[in-house]
């Protein structure tokens, strides 16, 4: 896309962007969560029979089967995620917030008090993208929130005799979790919603998913809280002619390897760049294991490259965009990054790709996708904070503000609202 003359209005809407039909898949999604509702465990057992192809005893996975996965699994994997574990931990501890009071005036204080939601559950996918790291990116700031009850659940999968998959399972025991479900799809979402005979409902769900997922959590929100939809994962790089073409196809790849509709655009005031990238990517794309995911991903109409007169421009497009993840590789990345307004999170210079913070930055990788990125925020302790208002006033302090909510509360045709303050004062404070 050549956007080298001036650019236009709609610029959010010209970008190149996958849409998600998640209405659709509501009808669908609908009779299994009133099933999950009516029918509990004896719901979830037929729809894992159907969906999954297996048989489960139990929703629930034995706790042993827990410290087995981790006994098998790979050192080297334990390595990492115990190094990705302690990384987040330090990045998410530092987001606790503490209480703040306010005295408005003297003998009136409003407290602003964190509370954790009390339980969430955390889902898990199974099938192609089986990915320890997300719980990790789910779990920690959970528990650095201070979240006293914690569920896991995830496919049952036919491989692994009807529970998660191992790797899954191992993640759980390094973080500590040990209530886990072998429950996929819209059901795992019901399940933590309206609670079954195995598994408590809890407050609040989150964790990425397939299109049923994410319909299950629109249908059902309200009756539960949920994080964001997560939708495909996208990456934009800000790059001029100061950065290596072989770092920016590599990065570009790196994303699209996750999924067919995946999105991977470059933003570059240099032309000479974004044919040395196009030219890298035919060799990169040959050589990389999900050739055919990638080629779709990188062919498809959400990805592409953009070319900008000068980098106010670059800036001006993505923001615009407001991608997942952005990449800033220019001469001046720092201060060029601090410009930056819209994105899930900002990879600085030649030494941050993303799939740095995918695993091991510290930082959380479960971020607003689909342009999200302009009014939310990716996982992080706050998720699983709720701020609540504590009001502490004495007589005085009452007394001072008196005529003002009578006045406020008779133009609002509310006098009750009044009366409820003057009652107080033996209705001395005359009503406006
Ligand atoms: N890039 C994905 C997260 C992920 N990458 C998991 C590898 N594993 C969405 O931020
Ligand atoms: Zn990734």
């Amino acid at each position: 896309m050549d956007l080298r003359g001036s650019l236009p209005e709609d610029l959010r809407d010209v970008l190149p962007r996958a849409e998600l039909d998640v209405e659709a898949a509501l009808a669908k999604v609908r009779p299994i969560c009133e099933d999950v509702r009516h029918r509990g465990v004896a719901a979830i057992k037929e729809l894992t029979a159907r969906f999954d192809g297996v048989e489960i005893a139990s929703t629930r996975v034995p706790v042993g089967e827990l410290g087995r996965a981790l006994a098998e699994l790979d050192p080297r994997v334990r390595a990492a995620l115990e190094e990705s574990i302690r990384r987040a931990r330090l990045v998410h501890r530092d987001q606790r917030r503490t209480d703040v009071t306010t005295e408005v005036v003297p003998g009136g204080t409003v407290t602003e008090r964190w509370v954790p939601v009390e339980r969430v559950g955390l889902y898990v996918p199974g099938g192609v993208a089986v990915y320890p790291s997300s719980v990790v990116m789910n779990v920690v700031p959970a528990q650095e929130a201070g979240v006293p009850s914690l569920a896991v659940s995830s496919p049952a999968q036919a491989d692994f005799g009807g529970l998660p998959h191992p790797a899954i399972l191992a993640a759980c025991a390094l973080l500590g979790v040990d209530e886990v479900y072998s429950v996929g799809g819209a059901q795992a979402v019901a399940m933590f919603a309206y609670g079954t005979e195995e598994c408590r409902p809890a407050a609040m769900v989150t964790g990425p998913g397939n299109i049923w997922v994410a319909a299950a959590k629109r249908l059902l929100k309200g009756r539960i809280g949920i994080d964001a939809e997560a939708g495909p994962t996208e990456i934009a790089i800000l790059a001029d002619d100061s950065a290596d073409p072989v770092h920016v196809a590599a990065d570009l790849i790196s994303q699209a390897e996750h999924d067919v509709i995946a999105a991977s655009v470059l933003v570059t005031d240099s032309v000479e760049l974004a044919d040395a990238v196009e030219r890298e990517l035919k060799s990169q794309v040959a050589r990389t294991r999900h050739v055919e995911r990638v080629t779709q991903a990188l062919a498809g109409r959400q990805s592409g490259i953009v070319l900008v007169r000068d980098m106010d421009d670059g800036l001006a497009v993505v923001d615009a965009y407001a991608a997942e993840h952005l990449e800033v590789q220019t001469r001046d990345a720092r201060a060029l990054a601090a410009r930056v307004r819209n994105a899930g999170a900002i990879f600085v210079g030649a030494y941050a790709p993303v799939s740095l913070g995918d695993y091991m930055a510290g930082s959380n990788h479960v971020l607003p996708t689909g342009g999200c990125a302009c009014h939310s925020s990716g996982l992080s302790v706050q998720t699983f904070l709720r701020g609540i208002h504590v009001v502490d006033y004495d007589r005085g302090a009452l007394a001072g503000a008196a005529r003002h909510v009578c006045a406020l509360a008779d133009a609002e045709d509310l006098p009750a609202h009044g009366a409820a303050v003057r009652a107080r004062f033996d209705w001395e404070i005359p009503n406006p």
